[in-house]
């Protein structure tokens, strides 16, 4: 007798009836109509705390980079391919583009003098600068530069190109919630005009001569919006806080997320909430040898080093990780870094998703 796949999964599964071969006929006519006994997949439906198919791993920004000069040489940036974007693939999904089941992180790249085509998608997108300048992304008309520490936005269906007005070339950190858009059909993309219609190359854009200012807001806008109207937070206000933060604790008093680790989450000034509704954004500030709580959330994370140099852990993997490196985050899986001479680390995750759904949990342990 050849068992069907329904009886061949039940042998694993416990709590299961006596195999015969009637049982295995009910089986078979399970599977003819495309029905599956909840007895045989509970144990994966319902485990008793969240067992992500997605894995811990770290990409090496070197490397990431390398490639990307390589794809530079080889392949152009046009209508179709629309960005030279090449995403992290994480080992545990079945090799889709995804860093995690709900966000995409990329390294992009543009040649001097090169554009990247004009269009708009539901996506949320943001770029994370780790190194270089002279590339503006135009964000509904609005030129924005992007500068070594900046994190720019770019929310859903807004119209957005970038190019590049310099001599060398750039290469960036972009996140999106393409998996998350993508699992749920809820994905919509319009192409824009072909010409990059504003070569200007402003310092501040428009968006950040409006909303930019420290707890100062256009009485004009009073109304909440779904994501920040901030197109690009700027290296000097995060650096600046973050200083703060730990000065604050050497002049013994609290602002600090924990002893010698300082933190500030990027935020929508119109609510005070998260920068946009699927993607959680924050930097983080360690210093030397500071080793951080284990920490484990639900929902995932990615997280860039900006500068010095550490050490990731993530459940039983260790990695040293310096400028640029990346290391991604399962769900529920416990995190700690350990700074060398000092560690700065950007973040960025699916945690509004979840905090929307009251589905958010976190728990940290103190080390020894
Ligand atoms: C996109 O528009 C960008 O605007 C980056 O830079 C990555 C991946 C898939 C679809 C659209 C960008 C993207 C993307």
């Amino acid at each position: 007798m050849t068992l069907s796949p329904v009886s061949l999964k039940a042998l694993d599964a416990p709590g299961q009836p006596t195999p015969s071969p009637e049982l295995d006929e009910l089986y078979r006519g399970f599977e003819r109509e495309l029905l599956v006994p909840l007895w045989t997949e509970i144990g994966d439906l319902m485990p008793t705390s969240p067992r992500p198919a997605a894995v811990a791993h770290r990409w090496r920004w070197s490397e990431l980079v390398e490639l990307a000069e390589r794809a530079g040489e080889l392949v152009p940036v046009g209508r179709g391919g629309e960005r030279r974007a090449i995403a992290l693939a994480n080992p545990g999904l079945g090799g889709a583009p995804f860093a995690t089941p709900t966000l995409w992180a990329a390294i992009q790249y543009l040649n001097p003098r090169e554009d990247a085509p004009v269009h708009r998608h539901t996506q949320h997108a943001f770029r994370f600068v780790v190194e270089g300048e002279g590339v503006w992304t135009v964000v509904d008309g609005d030129p924005v530069a992007m500068r070594r520490g900046d994190f720019l936005l770019t929310p859903g269906w807004r119209f957005h190109g970038h190019h590049n007005q310099s001599d060398t070339p750039m290469a960036w950190l972009d996140g999106l919630d393409i998996p998350f858009v993508h699992a749920t059909g809820s994905a919509f993309f319009e192409l824009g005009p072909d010409a990059v219609e504003d070569r200007s190359t402003p310092v501040r854009s428009r968006a950040e001569r409006l909303w930019a200012h420290p707890g100062l807001r256009p009485v004009s806008q009073p109304s909440p919006a779904p994501s920040s109207p901030i197109a690009a937070y700027r290296w000097e206000h995060t650096d600046a806080a973050l200083a703060d933060q730990l000065a604050l604790e050497d002049e013994g008093h609290p602002g600090v997320i924990e002893p010698g680790h300082a933190a500030v989450r990027f935020t929508n000034p119109t609510t005070g909430g998260d920068v946009m509704p699927t993607i959680r954004a924050e930097m983080h500030r360690l210093r030397a040898g500071v080793r951080t709580a284990s920490r484990r959330e639900v929902g995932s994370a990615v997280w860039q080093v900006f500068d010095g140099e550490g050490v990731a852990r993530v459940a039983e993997r260790e990695w040293p990780v310096g400028r640029g490196d990346l290391v991604v985050v399962p769900s529920w899986v416990p995190l700690t870094f350990t700074a060398g001479a000092g560690l700065d680390l950007f973040r960025f995750s699916d945690t509004p998703i979840f905090e929307r759904l009251h589905a958010d949990r976190v728990e940290v342990e103190q080390g020894p």
